[in-house]
């Protein structure tokens, strides 16, 4: 089985997602640090377009998104297992933790766009098309609420249990942590004031701290972008009928996220079932490539 290769950099609370996944399963894996910025040349060899964080490859096999990481790691690792809760729920909480995050992000915005450099605000703004960087310190108070009562129902469900799912460190937990995190470092003094009384939570935030990332071992892009070109996609499995059908029988799509601009691929539909799909592609310089996408948060569109 192929070499593990995370495509990734730390400060992004999505990466951390990724890492404490590794880090649960004791992983051993490539680690490629991609730039905060475009253009990220490397990486949109590799996916064909999607410049976000993170993005795991085995060989010529590219999976696209904390959620089908999650999905893949626990596929070839499956101990300790990464679902206490089981996968259907635990997954589906992905739309509850992009809420938590969106309420220390914008909290984060209100407080500190002012000090960010021009060409990152630029960027960053292009990224979120429905926050508007002008007025969103007007909706801080609310933000802050808004995380506030995210934390505390954590805080609820953890009383008695070490973690969210129970005894054991799950999905739901790394669901979860990245926004803690997120607001102890971007904003440290308001954040402890926005947690304060919240004991089990914070007991929990530091078993977390210690789960660690697995085993890391930096790569070069180049020599990550080998493997790929070395490697053969995995075989891939069927279509589902519904997307036979909205497909009337042309296999080209265009696949983007749907929440922020993170970027599209276009390429031929080899696999989908209704919690994920997959899109074979072919790049001058590494040839053959599948990249697979989770179904939530991506519009897969017929594209000829
Ligand atoms: N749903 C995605 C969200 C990933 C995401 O939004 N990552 C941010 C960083 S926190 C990103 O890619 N930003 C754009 C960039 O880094 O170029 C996931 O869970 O992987």
């Amino acid at each position: 089985m192929s070499e593990l290769i995370l495509w990734s950099y730390d400060a992004s609370p999505f990466t951390q997602k990724a890492l404490l996944m590794l880090g649960i399963k004791g992983a051993q894996y490539g680690w490629v640090e991609t730039p905060m910025l475009p253009p990220k040349a490397d990486l949109v060899t590799l996916t064909g377009g999607y410049r976000g964080t993170p993005v795991l490859q085995s060989g010529a096999d590219v999976y696209i998104d904390s959620q089908l990481i999650a999905r893949e790691l626990e596929r070839r690792l499956p101990t300790p297992p990464l679902f206490p809760l089981g996968s259907g729920l635990e997954l589906a909480m992905v739309k509850w933790s992009d809420a938590f995050f969106r309420s220390a992000l914008k909290v984060a915005l209100a407080l500190m766009l002012p000090q960010w450099p021009e060409e990152f605000r630029r960027d960053r703004q292009y990224l979120f098309p429905d926050i508007d960087f002008e007025t969103v310190a007007d909706e801080a108070e609310h933000a802050k609420s808004q995380f506030r009562a995210h934390a505390a129902l954590l805080d609820q469900q953890l009383a008695g249990s070490d973690f969210l799912g129970g005894s054991k460190p799950g999905l739901a937990d790394v669901q979860a942590y990245p926004f803690t995190w997120l607001a102890r470092g971007a904003f440290a003094d308001l954040a402890a004031q926005l947690l304060e009384g919240l004991d089990a939570l914070q007991a929990w935030e530091q078993r977390m701290a210690t789960i660690g990332h697995g085993r890391r071992t930096p790569m070069a892009a180049a020599e990550a972008l080998a493997v790929a070109r070395d490697s053969r996609p995995q075989p891939a499995a069927g279509i589902d009928a519904l997307d036979a059908a909205l497909l009337k029988g042309s296999a080209v799509v265009e696949v983007s996220p749907d929440d922020t601009r993170r970027g599209g691929v276009r390429g031929t539909l080899v696999h989908s079932s209704p919690t994920e799909f997959a899109v074979h592609r072919v790049d001058p310089s590494i040839g053959d490539i599948v990249v697979h996408f989770p179904r939530l948060g991506y519009r897969l569109t017929p594209a000829g």
